[in-house]
């Protein structure tokens, strides 16, 4: 049952049908969107963090997949970025529940240049969850912009996402700025296109593939 309704779950999410109102796409007119299916999965006790690794992420890797290939256009990334914020509006009370003590600060942010912010969230979400508490720049955030948030704290973390190969190629900047004024903020990077050979050619501090390798990396 779970698992059909996963199924269903990640092509809603592709196809961005937000909820049962939702008159796109035309021919899933009248069913449940994500709304309502990531709300009927909670029900059924599946977890949150399955629901985003089993429906949720791979829904938005496999459009991408579509998208390089030219079988889906950008109209089709928004929708479907609607429909993912939709169904993660449904999993935050889960992942902010978890916070009982105070860990630290994370000041988060997506790159100048960059408007891709479904990782960036998810990962504010995790580390709010694992008892953080984040400070979110948004998106198209400037050196500038980071070491401001930076000398407000002082104490804090930081964590820079990319999600284009000609944007992460700016978190160079942000490294350099950063670590030129506070040598000891730990620098923590992630997004698709983001490797750990690339951590160690900018000087950052860490590169995580996902939220949950960075808060073990912490907690370790
Ligand atoms: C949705 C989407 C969009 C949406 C974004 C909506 C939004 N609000 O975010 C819109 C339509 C706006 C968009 C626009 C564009 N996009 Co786009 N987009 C995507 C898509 C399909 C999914 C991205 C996503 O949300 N993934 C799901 C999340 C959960 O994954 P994630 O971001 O990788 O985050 C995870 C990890 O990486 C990690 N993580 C992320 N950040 C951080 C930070 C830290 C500190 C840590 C520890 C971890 C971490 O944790 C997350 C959870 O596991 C990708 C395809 C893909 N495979 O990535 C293309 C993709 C990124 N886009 C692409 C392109 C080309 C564009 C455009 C240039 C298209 C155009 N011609 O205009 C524009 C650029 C706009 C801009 N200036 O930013 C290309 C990039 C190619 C490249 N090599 O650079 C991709 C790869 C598609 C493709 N296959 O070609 N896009």
């Amino acid at each position: 049952m779970s698992e059909a309704l996963l199924e269903q779950l990640g092509i809603c999410i592709e196809r961005g049908k937000v909820n049962y109102e939702s008159p796109h796409p035309a021919d899933l007119k009248g069913q449940p969107g994500v709304s309502e299916l990531t709300l009927h999965l909670l029900e059924e006790g599946v977890t949150p963090n399955d629901i985003l690794q089993k429906a949720m992420i791979p829904a938005m890797k496999r459009l991408g997949d579509k998208f390089s290939l030219g079988q889906v256009f950008i109209p089709d990334l928004i929708i479907a970025a609607k429909a993912m914020k939709a169904a993660m509006q449904h999993l935050k009370p889960y992942f902010d529940s978890g916070a009982v003590e105070q860990k630290g600060t994370f000041i988060l942010g997506t790159v100048k240049g960059d408007l891709h912010d479904i990782g960036k969230n998810l990962v504010g979400m995790v580390l709010e969850g694992n008892g953080y508490k984040v400070i979110d720049l948004g998106v198209n955030v400037s050196s500038e912009q980071f070491l401001q948030a930076v000398q407000q704290q002082q104490n804090c973390y930081v964590g820079i996402s990319a999600l284009l190969t000609t944007t992460m190629l700016y978190m160079e900047n942000i490294v350099k700025t950063l670590k030129g004024e506070f040598r000891q903020v730990p620098i923590f990077i992630g997004g698709a296109p983001v490797t750990q050979e690339f951590n160690n050619q900018i000087g950052a501090d860490g590169y995580f593939p996902d939220p949950q390798q960075l808060v073990n990396y912490l907690e370790g």
